[in-house]
């Protein structure tokens, strides 16, 4: 495997930070998650752009332009001569001292992209859908670290998941700090009540994902009336359908949540055709490489 390490090209073995990286020592950097299918980086434009504002608010100075890291990005997966890719794209802020200063890292940010076959979820997810729970740990407030910022430091979600598996399930629903639905430790959530669509709107604690965006973009198309306002767990336990989505996930259907069945207790037909359709849109739209 080869990693891509500040405009070079190396083996994973020779792909190493400093322990003076802020990024090690307190998270201090970015990062994306994307998916290459059958030679096409999907929405890596709007990935990219993503990044550059998750860098922009904790004012870390991304070393290259938009341009030269989507270059990057093929460049690695031909390396490693990836035709169906997760990549995973970050910035740290560098080598400082062992305080929060970051002036003391001016200059030092690094790129680093990692491309890797991409573990997929079993099939039987996919048909008979995710039982999930709702879990004590909160989404970090807006006003405090907002989940627009895909930052290095995950601990909020990971908390979260820890609790989804002690309890022994795989993912978690994690609610605001007024108790509202706000999205799942790397996904999105949706639910579908009487043929509608409806999703929390991203100022409530919850990453405006890009699957999120496509989802909707699809079925505004279909003529699906789609809400993004906030969801009661109380909403969420009658729904007639709910689904995840997430770069890594793509669209999974939940059918129990917190012991309550949703629906029928299977995944539904309008979650059923927005993966469907995801998946078309996923085999044509894309920024195209070369193996
Ligand atoms: N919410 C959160 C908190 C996320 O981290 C999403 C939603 C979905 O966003 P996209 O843009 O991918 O549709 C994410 C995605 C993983 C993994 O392994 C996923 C994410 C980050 C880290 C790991 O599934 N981010």
């Amino acid at each position: 495997m080869k990693v891509f390490m500040n405009g070079k090209i190396v083996k994973k073995e020779d792909a190493k930070i400093s322990v003076f990286d802020h990024g090690l020592l307190y998270g201090d950097g970015v990062f994306e998650g994307i998916r290459a299918y059958n030679c096409l980086v999907f929405k890596l434009k709007e990935h990219i752009d993503r990044l550059f504002e998750s860098a922009h608010t904790i004012m870390l100075s991304v070393p290259y332009s938009k341009k030269y890291i989507m270059d990057a990005t093929i460049r690695t997966l031909q390396a490693n001569r990836l035709r169906n890719a997760y990549i995973r794209l970050l910035v740290t802020r560098g080598e400082g001292d062992l305080g929060l200063d970051i002036r003391k890292c001016q200059g030092n940010a690094k790129l680093i992209i990692i491309t890797d076959k991409i573990a997929l979820y079993p099939r039987r997810l996919y048909e008979q859908g995710l039982k999930i729970i709702t879990v004590p740990t909160i989404r970090n407030l807006p006003e405090a670290l907002n989940p627009q910022i895909k930052s290095l430091n995950y601990l909020n979600n990971i908390l979260a998941k820890i609790e989804a598996i002690n309890a022994g399930y795989e993912e978690a629903i994690m609610l605001d700090s007024l108790g509202y639905v706000a999205e799942c430790t790397g996904d999105n959530i949706f639910i579908v009540k009487n043929k509608k669509l409806y999703t929390p709107p991203q100022c409530m604690g919850t990453l405006r994902g890009i699957t999120r965006d496509t989802i909707l973009e699809i079925a505004r198309q279909k003529d699906i009336s789609t809400n993004e306002h906030v969801i009661t767990r109380h909403e969420m336990y009658n729904s007639d359908e709910c689904f995840l989505t997430g770069t890594a996930a793509e669209i999974v259907p939940v059918v129990n949540i917190d012991g309550r069945k949703i629906g029928r207790g299977k995944p539904g037909p309008v979650t059923k055709m927005l993966l469907e359709e995801f998946r078309k849109v996923t085999k044509k739209d894309g920024v195209k490489y070369k193996l």
